[in-house]
């Protein structure tokens, strides 16, 4: 009875500094209703839990089995580009609990208060994670690892229908860099009869643009989107396709060579296997290097359901279920624990899990300030608009 009645004292606390109340606790606490339904713990959480992912990130009935692990209800929606979840951030009450920003965009969000501090001791699984990963996210992207927990990394790249580019190139040979073939209009001027697509976003192209054209892939000098976007302008008239969908844009027939990313394009080639197709789609490792990034989870500033969302952090960095987004999604993990789990296929796939000597040409992953993803927008918007 006295444990609950300082409990109960405890909560009123709570309560009234919500309210922003000045009152004096009282000297001696109010004896309780007998008739009185027991408190609720100080921490109990409705059991829900609203999460924000890339699409085609989480492997197939992972939160079937965390909400029957947890009784927690999840609500999973997806978003194609990191402005798109940034948008949603920036505007505030995103309803959202739990979202996925890529590093280049995760670092603005911590430093404007966007994504709450975690509280490590509710994830203990933490300790699976690679701690040079960890300490190189740490240098560049979040002090003290005190935001994001990796959820996957990957390159952004070249993929291709083999078939269809070869028979589009006719005696033409493949260029020696794989960038060629969608910024180089030798190449574009061929490839558009079988369809170019480009990801949908200035903070996608815009980089891999740069670095085609020799600048610093995260410049944050308008001037060289003006380069960039000059080199762009002479294969718009190619491009078919603006979206972030390669999988059904490249596995579906729509486009035979796309900017994308690694694991995708990994997909899409499983995919057309899938469907026995006679075309043999590739993630190409570009000989000049390929964009490197890291997805990160973090808790939103207003999140609702923060105890769950650790719960399901804690659950997503279990050796097994890391594994299994590395096996199912193609994206090489940043959990050391699970590794050794990874199906000896694709570890072995070297557009997965790249080679040392490949890795040591990509390049690391940055972030660029407001104004430059502005100016970059701006830049990137009167490309697509062919101006
Ligand atoms: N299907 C999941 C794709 C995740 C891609 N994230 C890309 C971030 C790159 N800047």
């Amino acid at each position: 009875m006295m444990k609950k009645i300082l409990w109960s004292f405890a909560l009123s606390a709570i309560v009234l500094a919500g309210c922003g109340k000045k009152e004096e606790p009282p000297a001696v606490a109010p004896a309780p209703v007998a008739s009185a339904p027991a408190p609720a713990p100080v921490n109990a959480e409705e059991k829900v839990l609203n999460i924000y992912n890339w699409a085609d990130y989480v492997p197939e009935g992972m939160i079937a089995a965390f909400e029957k692990e947890s009784g927690i209800k999840v609500n999973y929606d997806t978003f194609e580009t990191n402005e798109a979840l940034h948008a949603k951030l920036v505007a505030g009450n995103s309803g959202y609990d739990i979202v996925v920003p890529g590093s280049v965009f995760a670092k603005p969000q911590i430093e404007g208060g966007l994504l709450q501090p975690l509280d490590k001791s509710k994830i203990p699984n933490l300790s699976n994670l690679d701690a040079p990963i960890m300490a190189t996210l740490a240098a560049k992207t979040d002090p003290d690892n005190k935001h994001l927990v990796p959820w996957a990394w990957g390159f952004t790249t070249v993929g291709i229908n083999k078939t269809k580019v070869a028979k589009a190139l006719g005696k033409m040979p493949m260029p020696e860099n794989a960038w060629d073939l969608v910024f180089k209009p030798e190449y574009t001027s061929k490839l558009k009869s079988c369809g170019i697509a480009y990801l949908d976003s200035p903070t996608e192209i815009i980089p891999v643009a740069l670095h085609y054209i020799g600048k610093d892939a995260y410049s944050n000098d308008p001037a060289d989107y003006k380069l960039a976007t000059d080199m762009l302008a002479k294969v718009r008239k190619d491009v078919r396709i603006f979206s972030s969908t390669m999988i059904d844009d490249v596995a579906g027939g729509k486009a035979c060579v796309a900017i994308g990313w690694s694991g995708d394009m990994n997909i899409a080639a499983a995919r057309a296997k899938e469907n026995k197709s006679k075309d043999e789609i590739e993630s190409m490792l570009p000989s000049t290097g390929a964009l490197i990034f890291f997805d990160t989870m973090a808790i939103t500033k207003d999140a609702k359901h923060p105890n769950n969302a650790h719960a399901f952090i804690d659950f997503y960095l279990r050796a097994e279920n890391a594994a299994r987004m590395s096996n199912e999604m193609n994206y090489p993990t940043a959990n050391k624990a699970g590794v050794p789990l990874v199906k000896p296929e694709i570890a072995a796939n070297k557009t997965i899990f790249v080679e040392a000597d490949y890795f040591a040409k990509m390049i690391p992953p940055s972030s660029f300030s407001n104004e430059a993803r502005e100016a970059m927008a701006n830049a990137y918007n009167s490309f697509k608009k062919g101006k």
